[in-house]
């Protein structure tokens, strides 16, 4: 079956889906109609020149087009959803293609040549629920209320729950992102440049930095403890200085993300045993996961698996379980496990109790845990423990009264390495999970 056909063949039931959370959505926040609206270009100050589009995910959750301005789908319930295409004529930029593909059939489509055109088309009474950013003023309808809470509660609530679509649109994107890890990795090897790793993941997923679902982390040597480190910096280690590389990239696919993380030794040294250390214990947290598991107890896990590597590897000179209850593991993995994916690479909803809007509260000293719900069949989300060497923290614990614990001629040896992390996409199914990245990247080997 060639990918288009599968596509085709999953998408009427991702409609469907979508169009039953939208019936339901309408009649329990008591709109009549929705309107969902791509978004319009923004432009830099003072200037013509836009900045990258990224479309309204509220769209995108209905079909796939993400480089669309000026596009409108109307949805009341029951009725088949129309899509107004805006399509501009002109030579200065290239227009996009006439609307095709395996969902076109499913709307009626409405094609316009000029974005103000769109306004007259849109339900100008009943009760209406504007889904969007109406930045400019132009494109705002004149009829409608923007992003009613109860309404946009529930949609964020139940986008937890994935499509057989939509997670086969993160398989393709997971593989886009297998293959452009291994340019990457090959890059390194090579005594590349950060920019020039990065121009390698670009050139392989064949996709630039703006078609990228977040602009890629690529660090080298102590780079790596930089969470989000942002530069590409163009400059080479001599032979003998490049010490470790740390990977946080993604790919794109009909509006769906992958997010991955893969960390490397540039040697045969202590560091590759830490990134094993961490990779089983990565395989580890994603065999815990299944429907009714809560994510925060995912989450400790992690911190109890980083302890265990802790004490094993000698940083830190008390048992795993003492280094856990003083909270030491929170200097080395001061972020969350994980979070939801999807049409946003951190989706929505990751800490909502109910479709009402309740909130589930993250744990005391976690603040930066993204996903406090339990886990069911559908829900796909990141599994991404690391452990780092970070000097900001390292100094507070230098501090505090937890110092003593603390191998620090062992720690100032693996500072010039960063740190290591370790990130899938994982779907949870019936009765277990399946790793979308490793099966891309088992592909890749096979
Ligand atoms: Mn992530």
């Amino acid at each position: 079956m060639n990918d288009n056909n599968k596509l085709g063949e999953l998408y009427p039931a991702h409609l469907e889906m979508v169009r039953r959370r939208a019936d339901k959505a309408l009649e329990k926040s008591g709109f009549d109609q929705l309107v969902i609206f791509s978004g319009s270009e923004r432009f830099k100050l003072f200037d013509d020149a836009p900045y990258p589009f990224f479309a309204n995910p509220q769209f995108k959750a209905w079909l796939p087009l993400t480089e669309h301005p000026d596009c409108f789908v109307i949805y009341r319930g029951g009725d088949k959803p129309k899509l107004i295409y805006f399509q501009p004529e002109g030579y200065w930029y290239a227009p996009p293609e006439p609307p095709g593909g395996y969902w076109a059939e499913h709307f009626d489509i409405t094609v316009i040549n000029e974005a103000a055109k769109a306004l007259p088309l849109l339900p100008d009474s009943g009760r209406v629920a504007l889904l969007g950013e109406f930045a400019d003023e132009k494109m705002r309808p004149a009829n409608g209320e923007v992003n009613p809470g109860e309404l946009v509660n529930y949609l964020d609530f139940h986008r937890a729950w994935k499509s057989a679509y939509e997670i086969e649109c993160m398989r393709r994107a997971n593989a886009i992102a297998a293959r452009a890890h291994r340019a990457a990795e090959q890059a390194f090897r090579s005594g590349a440049s950060e920019l020039e790793i990065h121009l390698a993941y670009c050139q392989s997923a064949g996709q630039p930095d703006n078609e990228l679902p977040y602009s890629s982390i690529v660090a080298l040597n102590e780079h790596g403890a930089v969470l989000h480190y942002q530069n590409w910096s163009s400059s080479r280690y001599a032979n003998g200085a490049l010490h470790s590389f740390l990977i946080d990239a993604g790919a794109s696919f009909n509006g769906y993300a992958a997010d991955v993380t893969r960390t490397y030794s540039a040697s045969d040294s202590g560091f590759s045993e830490l990134i094993e250390r961490m990779d089983r214990a990565q395989k580890h947290l994603c065999a815990l996961l299944k429907p009714g598991v809560s994510y925060p107890d995912v989450h400790f896990a992690a911190h109890r698996a980083v302890a265990k590597i802790l004490s094993e590897m000698g940083f830190v000179k008390i048992d795993p379980e003492a280094s856990f209850d003083a909270g030491i593991t929170r200097t080395f993995f001061p972020h969350g496990v994980g979070h939801y994916i999807g049409l946003q690479v951190h989706d929505v909803g990751g800490f909502m109790a109910d479709e009402d809007g309740a909130l589930q509260a993250k744990p005391d000293g976690h603040p930066f845990l993204r996903l406090t719900r339990e886990l069911d069949d559908g829900h796909v989300m990141t599994i991404e423990p690391g452990l780092y060497f970070i000097d900001s923290l390292l100094a507070s614990l230098a501090a505090s009264e937890h110092a003593k614990h603390i191998d620090w001629d062992r720690v100032e040896a693996y500072r010039k390495f960063g740190g290591v992390r370790i990130e899938d996409d994982v779907a949870v199914t019936v009765n277990g999970s399946e790793n979308l990245t490793r099966g891309a990247l088992d592909k890749l080997a096979a």
